[in-house]
């Protein structure tokens, strides 16, 4: 009968597969050459280092298709509640060693591959580095995707297709070059096309009304159409076979209007109404932290958010199904405010499209969302101004203003009687009544989602007391914390083999890497000798390696017993790299200054800083540049030789970060408190033993929390003094730090003419408290240079922080979400037993 015939098929099948993804050394080396030969058309005698990772790199595709198709029909016949995670940015990475790891076959291929004649290191460095994100935001998405499929919970990550990823930043002369990034010049071994993954989006137009049976009809009637069309990315969990999905969306033109224009007779305006489509997907907005306020921005936004929605929905309408079933079904996640028009979408889908009365849509809607904020600082807030919102989005706004009416009308209610209701509304409101006016996307997040959550508990407390604390008088249940955290695959197994070795030799397993916490029990081997001599070594080691790199791309030779003291992030005036530049410049001519025999006794230090400016940020861009200048005049100087190095690293990215954290001795994290919502870099950077030199803010507070506040370098101004100080900020700099803002003003370091306002503002209005700050943060640094004489001591600070970071893995972070906010159950799929098949 057709049931067994069934079956037996399937069987067969099972069988087939089985064997073309067992772990045997054969089959992995079969598989390769397959794609070397069939799918890229090469043959032994062009068959390259690039073509054995293309290779590779599609022989591991096909075991995440495997999984991933596994994965996805488990979480369909399951009927789980899945979570959408949207990010308007995913800071991928390279995915080959992650993935082998993950799949647990590091060692199998990196022997197969030997065979052949590769290093299986080297074929890592042939791939490229998607840089589909800007920094902490972005990079945050790919940690938690990470989490989410190693938790096997039912989980989508939802972004765009970025044709150009954050450009590549040369320095020229000492100055920010950008290049743009088109990653994609290489075929993309990971992602699968989905041709038949297509959605149509709409722009501009206008909205129609009409009576039906007494109720009020809305009908858009937009004048553009573009396509959307998605790019799966597999995303296999450690040590578990479910693989989850990453959906990005590109555009495309469709043909609807081309029959219209080609009538006309207007050929070349055909085309360019196409290339507009295209437009959409090409570039990522380069600027963190600040918003852009460009229309192809919010296009952007509305782009991926009606692709996503469409795509949820249709998932959702696959079993009939009531409408008040989709929050149990369906769990979205704004990361920030750049996929906020989700909620006025899905609203109207429910309501224009599905016929549902607007208290129903909404009370719905209310329970899909929840919302994370990642800043507090006021300018960071997007805002759309109306007039934009009306003339791509004409729907939309009218809905942000239905919801508003209800929203203001109970505000009006609750403060009736109160004398400021007025300014309190005003404050409240989804619409800015400035000039011109506009859509505030975070009031919008707020009072749509049903969670609203900060990054870092200090941050998060802000966000109640300060930024939103109407709103959290307002809503007080609704706001919550979640600390950030980052995933221990990439961040220590994949980039610091020594000590990820160390672990799990210890530990006598690998059970660390699915839970963090694990690395504490370590500490009973604090004073153990050999535990030392390896801990020690593995760091030399990973100095070893940076150090090669910064002689390859920089030209530098630094000394590996020297200190490595690092700051990589934005360049940003509130993260304060020119307070780091400062103490440069006071450490050079305090060795100046010394005898001879004096310098000898100093710890030798070499200072690296990298991080991208956004291409408009003047004043980040001046800071590059006086560093190089610092650079310039130290790493000459043959008073000071190896005594210390001064090293910017060019185009800072997940790669370069992989080689760079592992290398630290002390990391600086060292932001005005209460402006750097949480960091992640501080968190990576303890876990491969660097010591914090930080001020209390983020989760530095955490960090030092659980490590131990003596295990760290803390200085500087508390959260609850910034305001009284930010007061006071034009007082003179005191007589040590005059002498180097002197220095920079009369040419010492770099031409004076360009960078001398850096100097000038910290004169004049200094927000973010670098004077105040620089006495406390300079006795700091002498106290670390102090503890690192005392080379033991060092050690056990390092090794104490690396052991005790258990909550910072992502891991904990995603397992919070689940609980607190998505109500989310994790769905195991069984491992297939495939020897039992195959053999
Ligand atoms: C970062 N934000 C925070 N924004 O600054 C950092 O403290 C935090 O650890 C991290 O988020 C993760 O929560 C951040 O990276 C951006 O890059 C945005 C990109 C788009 C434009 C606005 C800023």
């Amino acid at each position: 009968d057709s049931a067994s015939r069934g079956e037996a098929t399937s069987e067969k099948l099972w069988e087939l597969m089985a064997e073309y993804i067992d772990t045997e050394k054969s089959t992995i080396q079969k598989a390769i050459v397959a794609h070397v030969e069939y799918t890229l058309a090469r043959t032994r005698f062009n068959f390259d280092k690039n073509s054995c990772f293309k290779a590779a790199a599609l022989s591991i595709r096909d075991r995440l298709i495997e999984s991933w198709n596994d994965t996805q029909q488990l979480f369909t016949a399951e009927d789980k509640k899945r979570v959408y995670y949207m990010s308007i940015e995913f800071l991928i990475g390279r995915s080959m060693q992650n993935a082998l790891i993950n799949l647990g076959l590091e060692d199998k291929y990196r022997e197969a591959l030997e065979e052949v004649g590769y290093k299986l290191e080297e074929l890592y460095d042939e791939e490229v580095d998607p840089g589909l994100g800007n920094g902490g935001l972005g990079r945050l998405a790919s940690c938690f995707l990470d989490s989410l499929a190693t938790l096997d919970y039912p989980a989508w990550g939802y972004g765009i297709r970025y044709d150009y990823g954050i450009f590549r930043q040369m320095i020229v002369k000492g100055y920010q070059v950008e290049m743009p990034d088109y990653w994609l010049a290489q075929m993309n071994p990971w992602e699968i096309e989905r041709s038949d993954v297509t959605y149509d989006i709409y722009f501009g137009g206008r909205v129609e009304k009409k009576w039906e049976n007494g109720i009020e009809k809305s009908n858009w009637i937009p004048n553009e159409i573009v396509k959307a069309i998605a790019y799966d990315n597999p995303i296999p969990g450690y040590d578990t076979f479910n693989t989850i999905n990453l959906r990005l969306w590109k555009s495309m033109p469709t043909n609807e209007f081309d029959f219209q224009s080609f009538n006309q007779g207007d050929y070349f305006k055909a085309i360019e109404t196409r290339q507009k489509a295209e437009y959409i997907t090409s570039v990522l907005y380069p600027n963190d932290s600040t918003p852009s306020g460009k229309e192809l921005r919010l296009r952007q936004q509305y782009f991926f958010c009606c692709a996503t929605i469409q795509d949820i929905i249709r998932r959702f309408l696959k079993k009939p199904r009531e409408w008040e079933e989709l929050p149990d079904k369906v769990a979205i996640q704004l990361n920030d405010t750049h996929p906020a028009i989700s909620i006025p979408e899905l609203l109207r889908v429910l309501v224009d499209k599905y016929g549902l009365e607007w208290q129903r849509a909404w009370n719905i809607c209310y329970k899909v969302f929840s919302y994370t904020n990642h800043t507090v600082m006021p300018e960071a807030l997007e805002k759309w101004s109306v007039e934009l919102f009306e003339r791509l989005l004409p729907r939309h706004l009218e809905i942000i203003y239905l919801i508003n009416f209800h929203f203001m009308n109970q505000v009006g209610q609750r403060y009736a009687n109160d004398p400021k209701k007025f300014d309190i509304m005003g404050y409240m409101s989804l619409i800015e009544e400035s000039r011109p006016k506009a859509v505030r996307m975070a009031n919008l997040c707020i009072v749509s989602s049903h969670a609203v959550n900060g990054v870092a508990a200090l941050h998060s407390n802000l966000l109640k007391t300060q930024l939103f604390a109407r709103f959290h008088e307002y809503f007080p249940k609704k706001f919550q914390n979640k600390t950030n955290g980052v995933t221990p695959r990439r961040w220590i197994k994949c980039s610091n083999k020594g000590l990820s070795d160390i672990y799990t030799k210890y530990l006598k397993s690998n059970n660390w890497l699915s839970d963090l916490y694990e690395t504490k029990n370590l500490m009973s081997y604090i004073d153990n000798e050999e535990f030392q001599e390896e801990f020690r070594q593995a760091k030399l080691q990973n100095k070893e390696r940076l150090a090669k790199w910064v002689e390859k791309e920089c030209g530098i030779k630094i000394p590996t017993d020297a200190m490595f003291d690092i700051m990589v992030k934005r360049i940003h005036e509130y993260k304060r790299q020119n307070l780091f530049a400062l103490y440069m410049i006071y450490r050079y001519f305090n060795l100046k200054a010394m005898t001879v025999d004096d310098r000898a006794k100093q710890v030798k230090r070499v200072f690296m800083v990298g991080g991208k400016a956004a291409p408009g940020y003047i004043a980040a861009k001046k800071i590059i540049k006086l560093i190089n200048s610092i650079g310039d005049v130290v790493n000459n100087d043959p008073d000071i030789g190896d005594l210390m190095k001064v090293v910017f690293l060019p185009n800072y990215c997940v790669s370069s970060a992989q080689i760079i954290i592992p290398a630290a001795d002390l990391t600086e994290q060292i932001s005005t408190a209460g402006t750097e919502a949480s960091g992640t870099s501080n968190m990576k950077f303890v876990m491969n033993g660097a010591i914090i030199m930080g001020t209390m803010d983020g989760a530095n507070v955490e960090i030092v929390e659980d490590i131990g506040i003596q295990n760290a370098f803390i200085f500087g101004a508390r959260v609850h003094e910034v305001d009284r100080l930010r007061v006071q900020s034009g007082a003179p700099a005191g007589s040590r730090l005059q002498r180097i803002f002197d220095a920079i003003k009369s040419g010492t370091f770099g031409n004076p003419k360009e960078l001398s306002s850096l100097v000038e503002s910290l004169e004049q209005h200094d927000i973010y408290l670098v004077k105040s700050d620089f006495y406390s943060y300079i006795e700091k640094q002498e106290e670390a240079d102090a503890v690192y004489k005392n080379q033991d001591r060092w050690l056990k600070m390092s090794i104490t922080g690396a052991l005790n970071m258990g909550r910072f893995s992502s891991d904990r972070t995603i397992h919070e979400y689940a609980e607190d906010i998505w109500d989310l159950e994790s769905v195991e799929i069984p491992k297939p037993s495939l020897s039992a098949i195959s053999r």
